[in-house]
């Protein structure tokens, strides 16, 4: 199958750009770069903040920092950027990541087309002029021929779905919408609510200061440690010596990192060995244990059942009061089917005096109170709430934006049973919308500036060959599109992540459809597939020319 060219279509009305961009964090900065510097289209960039940054902007919690090393969690389309930056620690901490987000910007003279202080509410299409009309919540429209979203994964924190959080007259703070920098908590009385990954990074370092912390928890982590310090001078120069090298192993990888001690099986050694290769992963941190210790664990119970035990024994080695330990570690669902916090002395916070820990899953919140939070069996007062409860992930950013395409179908409606993709870039019946790191796309399964750099090299091309070709909309057909969602799914039901309820299933926002929202065939596959689909002439799509021929 290839590409099928229709003639003919579309009038050849002039935009106001060439591409608007939604959003610049890590897809936005470089899809202005390679769209304006490197193909010389014009570009308009809109985000909803003042500055520059997205996840990395709006999650100044305290603890927040990334869970890929920093080294290889950068860009890499530019090889100077990336000998000459130089990261203070091995996993960088949401100022420094942001730091590095603001110099590249500066760095390429980003901020220029970059419209701050903007959040796009509409993108209809334009059926008889063949572009995008992109409105904002300050009712400006703007045109363009091809709208991206930058608008990321995690970025539409989810509703607080607790009664009365506007009735607490004290502070009420949400992890993923968290701006002030250096909140004291010295004496304070605060509540964390929530334990994944931003709620660990936040206890961890609120443990440190409040007079008293106390933890609410639902459903407990496989928190294993980062293994966090500062950079390693030799480490450091040994990956700048061949940057290239480094990045490629990366990409053939099935998380996007140059790790390359997987074995096959962790039934297929002794429990010894196994062990050993649990303990050398647990000790070199980051997601080595998750990703570099054996490659059956999300696929087989029994394979994950060994790493979930030997996570479970070293949380009640870490934790004094064996009746937390036992609060503290999962068992109800396998290791890795919700994406693994990693942490720093996580679970050592519990034996601190100023620490507690409640049950919320035997004893639900049912309201926030003017002084703090009523569960179902007590009453607890605070000075300070911090709301750790996640995202509407994937689905929720795109949605977000009121997108309509052909005919007045909007994405609300054709995503109403979950997201359908072509690719996870691409939606038929929304022609020259390009998702970066979309749903059904490995996205948040990949090492995020590396996945978005192929996504904006994928559009980049996709574009470059439509002009080439006289051509001038681009759209998946209905046949590709259904193929690659089937595909997908067919991919993950071979996982164990269809059985947790966790954000890559929808299944953490109420009413949300239940579906994997991630391509489970690892990046390299899915490069792989992205190649033939443009060495087979954009296989799957349909690309129509610009212009009525004259007869
Ligand atoms: P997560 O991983 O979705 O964690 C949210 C936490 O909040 C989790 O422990 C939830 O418990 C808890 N939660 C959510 N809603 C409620 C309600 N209504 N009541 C009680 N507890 C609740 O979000 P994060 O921000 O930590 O991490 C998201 C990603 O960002 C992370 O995976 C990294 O990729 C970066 P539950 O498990 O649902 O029982």
């Amino acid at each position: 199958m290839t590409a099928t060219i229709e003639q003919p279509s579309t009038s050849t009305a002039v935009t106001d750009y060439d591409a608007v961009v939604i959003g610049a964090g890590f897809a936005g900065l470089y899809a202005l770069h390679k769209f304006r510097d490197r193909m010389g289209m014009s570009v308009r960039v809109f985000e909803a903040a003042d500055g520059v940054g997205g996840t990395w902007y709006w999650n100044r919690y305290p603890g927040a920092r990334c869970d890929i090393e920093s080294v290889h969690y950068s860009y890499s389309f530019d090889d100077q950027l990336q000998q000459e930056w130089v990261w203070s620690e091995r996993f960088a901490a949401q100022p420094e990541i942001l730091r590095y987000l603001e110099h590249v910007a500066d760095r390429f003279d980003l901020r220029r087309d970059i419209q701050f202080d903007t959040r796009v509410d509409s993108m209809v299409w334009d059926d008889a002029d063949s572009m995008w009309r992109v409105g904002t919540e300050a009712g400006e429209t703007v045109t363009a021929k091809y709208v991206i979203s930058g608008a990321g994964n995690l970025s539409v924190p989810k509703t607080p779905e607790f009664d009365g959080v506007d009735s607490f007259r004290g502070k009420v703070f949400l992890t993923g919408n968290w701006r002030e920098e250096n909140v004291d908590f010295s004496g304070k009385r605060v509540a964390v609510i929530g334990t994944g990954s931003s709620g660990i990074q936040a206890i961890s370092e609120v443990a440190k200061t409040a007079g008293q912390l106390t933890v609410f928890q639902r459903t407990p982590n496989y928190a294993t440690p980062i293994g966090n310090g500062p950079a390693d001078a030799d480490e450091v120069a040994a990956v700048k010596a061949d940057y290239s090298a480094v990045r490629d192993a990366s990409r053939n990888h099935f998380l996007g990192v140059p790790y390359s001690q997987v074995q096959p099986s962790a039934l297929a050694v002794s429990a010894e060995e196994r062990r050993a290769t649990f303990d050398a992963r647990w000790n070199a941190g980051g997601f080595r244990l998750f990703i570099d210790s054996f490659q059956d664990i999300l696929f087989d119970k029994q394979a994950n059942d060994t790493i979930a035990c030997y996570i479970r024994e070293r949380i009640h080695e870490r934790v004094s009061d064996p009746a937390v330990a036992e609060l503290l570690a999962p068992k109800d669902y396998p290791y890795g089917t919700k994406r693994p916090p990693l942490e720093t002395d996580y679970y050592e916070a519990f034996n601190r005096d100023n620490v507690s820990l409640v049950d919320i899953k035997k004893a639900p919140i049912e309201a926030i109170t003017e002084t703090g939070v009523r569960t179902a069996d007590a009453e607890y007062e605070f000075d300070v709430i911090i709301l750790a409860t996640g995202f509407d992930a994937m689905t929720g950013p795109l949605l977000k934006l009121g997108i309509v395409g052909r005919g007045g179908l909007k994405l609300s409606d054709k995503w109403a049973y979950g997201p359908r993709t072509y690719l996870g870039l691409t939606v038929n019946g929304f022609p020259n919308l390009f998702i970066v790191t979309g749903p059904q796309s490995p996205s948040v399964l990949y090492n995020m500036p590396l996945a978005i750099e192929d996504h904006v090299d994928f559009i980049g091309d996709a574009i470059a060959y439509l002009r080439d070709g006289d051509l001038d909309i681009i759209e998946p057909t209905l046949e590709a599109e259904d193929a690659w969602v089937e595909g997908a799914l067919e991919i993950s039901s071979q996982t164990l992540l269809p059985g947790t309820d966790s954000w890559y299933m929808g299944a953490n926002v109420p009413g949300k459809p239940r579906i994997c929202m991630l391509y489970l065939g690892g990046a390299p596959a899915y490069r792989a597939i992205c190649d033939d689909v443009v060495a087979n002439g954009y296989d799957g799509f349909v690309l129509t020319p610009a212009t009525v021929p004259a007869i």
